[in-house]
């Protein structure tokens, strides 16, 4: 049975941070339809594929995103009308085929996505299957069984996040219990345990772009001492109940060679160092781009260095391309990948990729953007490829907060 695209309706909404994004609706000839919104980045790589943008200063900063909807509601449209979707290589091969470029800055990242996802979606309800069930038909290699990941979850935000001046990104929490929804219990206990906890230090308790606090700490370390407590307070204890991840995004504090961090230069074995110097101290368990997307030198010898301990992941750094991720598995640098659609632009790339890192045994992130929509794909996406993490923000704010409500429906539905 061949199934037919009849329309495909691009529209311009809006992501959690206010910025115009791209909505993309599939409709089968029976009816059937489906719609999918593409996220976007803030500490975006230089070497991710681009998402395009308008550039008119009178329409949304620059920020709009009308030739994207455009490329969808006509180039896109026209070259899938004769194209069986249930084919996704197909279906996002046409795509990369008729942009023609390495980084897809023809008809734009987040037009591609919009429709890779949204004909995923139609396709697994004209079959009948849940959103992630269809995706283990298209990477069959993840095995039988559906298995929840652990999430990570970021409640102190830093970096391009908030402005509290704190270099490190995300300091996340990952909840070690057995079930995914005691998980996330556990995780929204320490949430409310930091808050509480932060208040009565005269901190901020506003949250930042992915749901976690924004206090104005004066060192990257304060912030591991709070969410400490905060477990504590909560009831769990730190390194048995609850580990604890950090994405530095270092690239966003990387300069000519060295890193400022705490308000001062220092080296990448400097910044190793301090990172190995907590890994016992905090119980972490990951930390992804320690260092720089093009400090390749420096990542062999961190990876060296503390990647027989812990998850290294590269976000910055792969950027969900085979390419990238290849390189790193040649050099022996990181031993984990993030994996975000928007970063590559079809479904198709980054189940690729996902079975590149799993053919190497390197570990799988799968992670939302910090400008984010109520699409919860990434969800049945974790559950669909067995991801061992999910990173997807907060226990606040509902771009967050339904990834996360979705795991548990699909808990519900495999258990
Ligand atoms: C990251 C992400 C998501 P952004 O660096 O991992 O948390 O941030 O979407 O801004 O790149
Ligand atoms: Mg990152």
């Amino acid at each position: 049975m061949t199934i037919q695209i009849k329309s495909l309706v691009a529209r311009e909404v809006l992501d959690s941070r206010g910025n115009p994004t791209v909505a993309v609706r599939a409709t089968l000839s029976d009816g059937l339809s489906a719609e999918a919104m593409v996220p976007s980045g803030a500490s975006t790589g230089v070497h991710e594929a681009l998402e395009l943008r308008d550039g008119d200063p009178l329409r949304y900063g620059g920020a709009g995103v009308l030739k994207a909807v455009e490329n969808v509601n006509t180039r896109i449209f026209e070259a899938l009308q004769s194209i069986d979707l249930a084919d996704q290589r197909l279906v996002d091969q046409t795509m990369i085929d008729l942009d023609g470029t390495e980084n897809k800055s023809v008809l734009g990242a987040n037009a591609m996505l919009g429709v890779s996802l949204a004909v995923a979606q139609v396709v697994a309800k004209a079959k009948h299957l849940p959103l992630y069930a269809y995706i283990r038909e298209l990477a069959p290699w993840a095995g039988k069984d559906y298995r929840l990941p652990y999430p990570m979850m970021n409640i102190i935000n830093g970096g391009k996040h908030s402005n509290n001046g704190l270099e490190i990104q995300e300091f996340m929490i990952v909840p070690q219990q057995h079930d995914f929804h005691e998980r996330i219990r556990c995780g929204a206990e320490v949430f409310h345990a930091l808050k509480k906890i932060l208040d009565e230090g005269g901190h901020s308790t506003g949250v930042g772009d992915e749901g976690g606090f924004a206090p104005n700490l004066h060192r990257n370390e304060e912030a591991l001492h709070q969410i400490t407590e905060a477990v504590k307070a909560a009831g769990y204890i730190l390194g048995v109940d609850v580990k604890i991840a950090m994405d530095p995004a270092s690239s966003e504090f990387f300069n000519d060679g060295s890193y400022t961090f705490d308000g001062t230069q220092i080296s990448a074995k400097e910044l190793t160092d301090i990172y190995d110097h907590w890994i016992d101290k905090y119980s972490i368990v990951s930390i992804e781009d320690g260092l720089a997307e093009d400090d390749w030198d420096n990542w062999k010898i961190h990876t060296e260095q503390l990647g027989g301990r812990i998850t290294l992941v590269g976000d910055d750094l792969f950027v969900t391309n085979q390419k990238r991720l290849q390189e790193g598995i040649d050099n022996g640098v990181g031993n984990a990948i993030l994996i975000k659609l928007n970063q590559i632009g079809t479904l198709t790339e980054t189940l690729d990729t996902i079975k590149l890192a799993r053919d190497n045994n390197y570990l799988v992130v799968v992670s939302h953007r910090s400008g984010e929509t109520e699409d919860t794909t990434i969800a049945d996406l974790a559950v669909g490829i067995n991801s061992d993490y999910i990173k997807t923000g907060s226990l606040s704010r509902s771009e967050r907060v339904a990834k996360y409500n979705r795991l548990m429906a699909i808990e519900a539905e495999c258990s």
